[in-house]
C-alpha cells in the first residue's frame, strides 16, 4: 500500500503545476473529507491503492464486449483485469456468474429489468420514502415510466417490514418481479422467506444489497446468494471500493444479463474502475475486512444508542446494519434545518425522508445517519457516543452559530486524532 501511496502522491503533487485551479479544489475537497465526520451511510473513504489503480492508465482502452470476445483489439490486459474481478466476485459473494461492467447501482438494476422484464411487466418493491430506491420504480425514474410498479413499505409502529403483508401484496398483484433492498432500511435482511414469497406467485427475486454489501462480504449479515435470482450492487459503499456496480447472478440467466448490460445498456466499460475494483475486491477477502464489517455494525449500533440517549426518536427504535434513520417529526426543525446546522458543526449527513413524512422529499423530517466511513478512519464506540452527544447539541437552534462552531472546533481535533489519506496531497 505504501508504494501506491507514493506514486499517488507524486502524480497528484503535479498536478497543482500542470493546473492549478483544478489542483485546489481537488486539495479543497481532500481537507473536507479529512477535517469532517463523514456520517453518510453511502459514503466511505477508498484505500490509496484503490484510489492509484482508478487513476492508472487502463482509463485509456476501449473494451467494449466481455473478456476473450471483445469488439477491439489489443485487449489482452483488459481480459486479466475484468476476469481477475470476475473470479474475485465470485469468491466473495459465492455467486455463480458476475457481469463487472456497470456504471452505477441504477444501472445495475435496470441491466436486471431488462433481463427478466418485458415493458409492462410488474415489479412490487419497497417505496422511496419507507426505505427503498428511486431505481426500483420511482414514477420519475425510467422503471417506474418503463413496468407497471406496486409497493410495499414498513409499519408505523414498529418501523419494520411486515412480511405478511408482503406476501399479501404478492398474491393481489401477481408481480413478475418482487425487489428487496434499499438505501434507507436499518434492519437486518433475511432473504430465505423472501424466496419463498416469489415462488409463491411465480416472480423473479432481485436483491439490491447496494447498502450491505460489505456487511455481507465480511460474514455479518446474512447472504442473498442461494435466493436471490439476480443480485445487484454498487461497490463503494460498504463495500468501500471505487464508484460503480456490479451484478450477479444464477448460472442460467448469466447471458441475458451480460446482453442487457452490453449492448443492451452500456457501450465500452470503464477499465480504470475495473483495476480498482480488483484491488477493492482483494482487500474485501483479507481478514482485517471482516474485522472492519463487525465495527461498521458495532459502531452503528452505538451511535444509535447514543442518538437515542440524547432524546433522538429513531426509526423501528435502532438498527442492525450501518445507519439508522432518525424521526424528526416531533422536532420544530425539518431534516434539511437538522443537516445544515450539523453541517456547520462538521458533521456531514444527510437528510432523509422518512416512512409516512409531511414534508417534501427535498426538505424531509429525517436524518440518515450511518458508520461506514468514521469505522475506516479508526473510530470506535465512545467515538460513536461523542458524535452523538455533539449532533444532539448541534441541532438545536438555541445553540446558534458560536455554539457550532466550537462543536466544530472539536469535531475537527477528533477527525485529526483519525487522520485519513496522511500522504495525500494535490498542492506540491
Ligand atoms: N444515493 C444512494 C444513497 O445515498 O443511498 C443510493 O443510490
Amino acid at each position: 500500500m505504501s508504494v501506491a501511496v507514493k506514486h499517488v502522491d507524486a502524480f497528484h503533487r503535479s498536478l497543482s503545476g500542470i493546473d492549478p485551479e483544478a489542483a485546489r479544489i481537488l486539495e479543497g475537497d481532500l481537507r473536507r473529507q479529512r477535517g469532517n465526520a463523514v456520517l453518510i451511510p453511502s459514503e466511505n473513504y477508498a484505500s490509496p491503492a484503490v484510489l492509484a489503480a482508478q487513476g492508472s492508465v487502463m482509463t485509456n482502452k476501449y473494451a467494449e464486449g466481455y473478456p476473450g470476445s471483445r469488439y477491439y483489439n489489443g485487449c489482452e490486459w483488459m481480459d486479466a483485469i475484468e476476469s481477475l474481478v470476475i473470479e474475485r466476485t465470485k469468491a466473495l459473494f459465492n455467486a455463480e456468474h458476475v457481469n463487472a461492467q456497470t456504471h452505477s447501482g441504477s444501472q445495475a438494476n435496470v441491466a436486471a429489468f431488462q433481463a427478466l422484464l418485458e415493458p409492462g411487466d410488474r415489479i412490487l418493491s419497497m417505496q422511496l420514502s419507507h426505505g427503498g430506491h428511486l431505481s426500483h420504480g420511482l414514477a420519475q425514474n425510467i422503471a417506474g415510466k418503463l413496468y407497471d410498479v406496486a409497493f410495499y413499505g414498513v409499519e408505523e409502529e414498529t418501523g419494520r417490514i411486515d412480511l405478511n403483508k408482503v406476501a399479501d401484496l404478492a398474491e393481489s398483484h401477481r408481480p413478475r418481479l418482487i425487489i428487496v433492498g434499499g438505501s434507507a432500511y436499518p434492519r437486518l435482511i433475511d432473504f430465505a422467506p423472501w424466496r419463498e414469497i416469489a415462488d409463491s406467485v411465480g416472480a423473479h427475486l432481485l436483491a439490491d444489497i447496494a447498502h450491505i454489501a460489505g456487511l455481507i462480504a465480511g460474514g455479518v449479515h446474512p447472504s442473498p446468494f442461494g435466493h436471490a435470482d439476480v443480485v445487484t450492487t454498487t461497490t463503494h459503499k460498504t463495500l468501500r471500493g471505487p464508484r460503480g456496480a456490479l451484478v450477479m447472478c444464477r448460472a442460467d440467466l448469466a447471458s441475458a444479463i451480460d446482453r442487457a448490460v452490453f449492448p443492451g445498456l452500456q457501450g465500452g466499460p470503464f477499465m480504470h474502475a475495473m483495476a480498482a475494483r480488483a484491488v477493492n475486491l482483494k482487500e474485501a477477502m483479507e481478514p482485517s475486512f471482516k474485522e472492519y464489517a463487525a465495527q461498521v455494525v458495532k459502531n452503528a449500533a452505538a451511535l444509535a444508542d447514543g442518538l437515542l440517549s440524547a432524546g433522538f426518536e429513531l426509526v423501528s427504535g435502532g438498527t442492525d446494519n450501518h445507519l439508522m434513520l432518525v424521526d424528526l417529526r416531533k422536532r420544530p426543525f425539518s431534516g434539511k434545518r437538522a443537516a445544515d446546522r450539523l453541517e456547520e458543526a462538521g458533521i456531514i449527513v444527510n437528510r432523509n425522508s422518512i416512512p409516512n413524512d409531511p414534508r417534501s422529499p427535498f426538505v424531509t423530517s429525517g436524518l440518515r445517519p450511518g458508520s461506514p466511513a468514521l469505522t475506516t478512519r479508526g473510530m470506535g464506540e465512545s467515538e460513536m457516543r461523542f458524535i452523538a452527544e455533539r449532533m444532539a447539541a448541534a441541532v438545536k437552534q438555541s445553540t446558534g452559530e458560536k455554539g457550532r462552531a466550537a462543536i466544530r472546533a472539536e469535531v475537527k481535533e477528533l477527525c485529526a486524532r483519525f487522520p485519513i489519506y496522511p500522504d495525500i496531497s494535490y498542492l506540491s
